[in-house]
């Protein structure tokens, strides 16, 4: 009979990952571990099953309905199964509310990331509106505006899906996405009712319950300082569109259960969220959620990728043996394990700082530090993403090429990563933002030294003081750099991130 490969399993993917695990029992207090452990078992075993689901059906993707049957324009927009699956885990297990909730104290980020790095592959991007909506809690928390708060934050962290909301960011216009200073959309006042019109060219999620937007308040200067930032409920309690046009769905490389639509806005209804202008500053603290969300995913999908190739290593036989017995292929996912467990202890080591932070325990060299490290850890794992992403699929070499296998998916999905959210130029860019604060190079210095003094081998110690020396290296060209001209500061931003 002809020989024919077995493909890939996943088994519990809370249960089966020994660094996820390792780490937890590292840094949280046994009753915590305990009393969040349910829910990771239980996302562990919905992303395996997801996996095994999708597997047995087409690809399936988002349509866009512009006008019914009898003439009405409607901008109905049909999601996926996966998200419909996805939208009921996501708000019973409270993968927005946990990061917020106060019954973990400063372990609530490290709570609601585990979940979330479970959840990302399963979800297909389900994660991306949950990560804006995460953003938006954290933007309109930090505004004051109390009816915004009172209307907006319950449905945000509920855990009832029917209850459950979730937020756009509606940005990037035409002009740019990295540079927002062109933004053409912009904002009237009458009667005390603010009106937004323009055309947002990146908008995921669309079909969102609401969404933070940048926009222009008439009589406002030109450039970014002087865009102010709203919220809208782009729907009404019937579902009709308030004002907002879908023009159509993005044809993307990956990311292809996610929505993704150019829109116009035609007055529709807006409330202002803070001040009249300085939009870029109010609506920064939603950037730095949701890079941290980014990092999280991008750390998925590694994860995801070395998973399925460690198990089709222990089914494919070469040579006379099982492909994991070839010591070249073992080093090869040694390799990529490697990197995956590097990106592993820094990001998760940034949800760490942002729980301490968050729940005002995080000293103040913490605060500048999770500022510092959120762009560097955003920005490389981004790139990381998409390094292991293409050997995950050589590894199953030509199988790892079609797209039935489900494996090619992970490489076109890692892709964005380094893309949305700020690219890596923008982030490297920001770092050196972040680096101006008074201390800030002393903050870096002072923890890599706890990381080199903590090494429990002679071998990663030499590791941490190779990776010190660098950074010495690095922040001596920084400093004279600064000293520079600007120009030459920024053409080195991405080495020294
Ligand atoms: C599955 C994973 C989930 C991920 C979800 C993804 C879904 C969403 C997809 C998207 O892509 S949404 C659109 C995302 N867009 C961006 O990320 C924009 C990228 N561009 C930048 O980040 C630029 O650096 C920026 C627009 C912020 C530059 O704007 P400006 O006005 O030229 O910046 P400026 O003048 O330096 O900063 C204005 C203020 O904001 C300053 O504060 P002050 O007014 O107090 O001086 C800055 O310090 C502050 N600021 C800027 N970036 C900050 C920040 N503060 C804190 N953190 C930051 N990151
Ligand atoms: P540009 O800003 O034109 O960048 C082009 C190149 O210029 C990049 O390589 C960049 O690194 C480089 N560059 C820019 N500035 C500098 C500089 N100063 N120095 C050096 N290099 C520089 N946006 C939203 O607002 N909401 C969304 O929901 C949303 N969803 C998205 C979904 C997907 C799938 C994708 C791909 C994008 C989405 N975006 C969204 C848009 C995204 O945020 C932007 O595409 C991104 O910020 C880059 O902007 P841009 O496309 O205008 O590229």
């Amino acid at each position: 009979m002809t020989f024919v490969q077995a493909p890939p399993q996943l088994g519990n993917q809370y249960q089966d990952d020994d660094v996820l695990r390792g780490f937890l029992r590292r840094v949280l207090p046994m009753a915590t571990l305990a009393a969040i452990e349910n829910d990771l078992v239980t996302i562990g075993d919905y992303a395996a099953q997801a996996w095994a689901l999708a597997r047995q059906r087409s690809a399936i993707e988002p349509t866009l309905m512009t006008w019914d049957a009898w003439g009405q324009r409607v901008d109905r927009i049909e999601l996926t199964p996966a998200w419909h699956d996805a939208k009921i885990i996501a708000a019973r297990h409270g993968l927005v509310a946990a990061g917020h909730d106060s019954t973990h104290g400063e372990h609530a980020r490290v709570h609601q990331f585990a979940m979330v790095y479970l959840f990302h592959n399963a979800s297909e991007f389900y994660s991306c509106p949950l990560a804006m909506t995460d953003g938006a809690a954290t933007v309109i928390k930090a505004s004051a505006n109390t009816y915004l708060i009172e209307r907006a934050l319950p449905h945000y962290f509920s855990r009832d899906p029917a209850q459950h909301w979730i937020s756009g960011q509606w940005m990037t216009e035409t002009s740019g996405g990295s540079d927002i200073g062109g933004t053409e959309t912009s904002a009237h006042e009458i009667d005390a009712q603010w009106h937004l019109s323009g055309r947002k060219w990146f908008t995921s999620a669309v079909h969102a319950n609401t969404a933070l937007v940048l926009a222009r308040p008439a009589g406002n200067a030109d450039g970014a300082d002087s865009l102010a930032l709203f919220y809208i409920e782009p729907r009404d309690a019937d579902g009709h569109w308030r004002g907002i046009e879908i023009d159509k769905l993005k044809h993307k490389l990956g990311t292809r259960e996610l929505p993704t639509a150019e829109i116009h806005l035609h007055d529709a209804p807006a409330i202002l969220v803070g001040e009249k202008r300085n939009g870029v500053r109010a609506v920064a603290p939603m950037l730095n959620v949701t890079r941290t969300w980014n990092a999280i995913c991008a750390l998925a999908t590694m994860r995801r990728g070395i998973a399925l190739a460690r198990d089709y290593a222990q089914r494919r036989n070469v040579f006379g043996r099982a492909l994991i017995e070839q010591p070249l292929h073992r080093d090869t996912l040694a390799g990529m394990q490697a990197e995956f467990e590097a990106c592993f202890q820094l990001t998760f080591f940034l949800t760490e700082l942002l729980g301490r932070v968050q729940a005002n325990v995080g000293k103040p060299d913490e605060v500048l530090l999770l500022r510092l490290l959120t762009p560097i850890v955003k920005l490389w794992t981004g790139k990381q993403a998409v390094t292991i992403a293409s050997e995950a699929c050589e590894c199953f070499g030509g199988a790892g090429y079609l797209e039935d296998s489900g494996i090619p998916q992970l490489l076109r999905d890692a892709q964005v990563f380094s893309i949305w959210e700020g690219t890596s130029n923008v982030l490297a860019l920001d770092f050196l933002r972040a680096l101006q604060a008074p201390e800030s190079l002393r903050v870096l210095l002072d923890a890599q030294q706890r990381w080199l003094d903590a090494s429990i081998s002679d071998e990663l110690a030499d590791c941490a003081r190779e990776a010190r020396n660098t950074m010495i290296k690095n922040t001596d060209s920084i400093r004279e750099s600064q000293q520079g001209s600007r120009e030459n500061l920024e053409a080195g931003a991405r080495r020294a991130a």
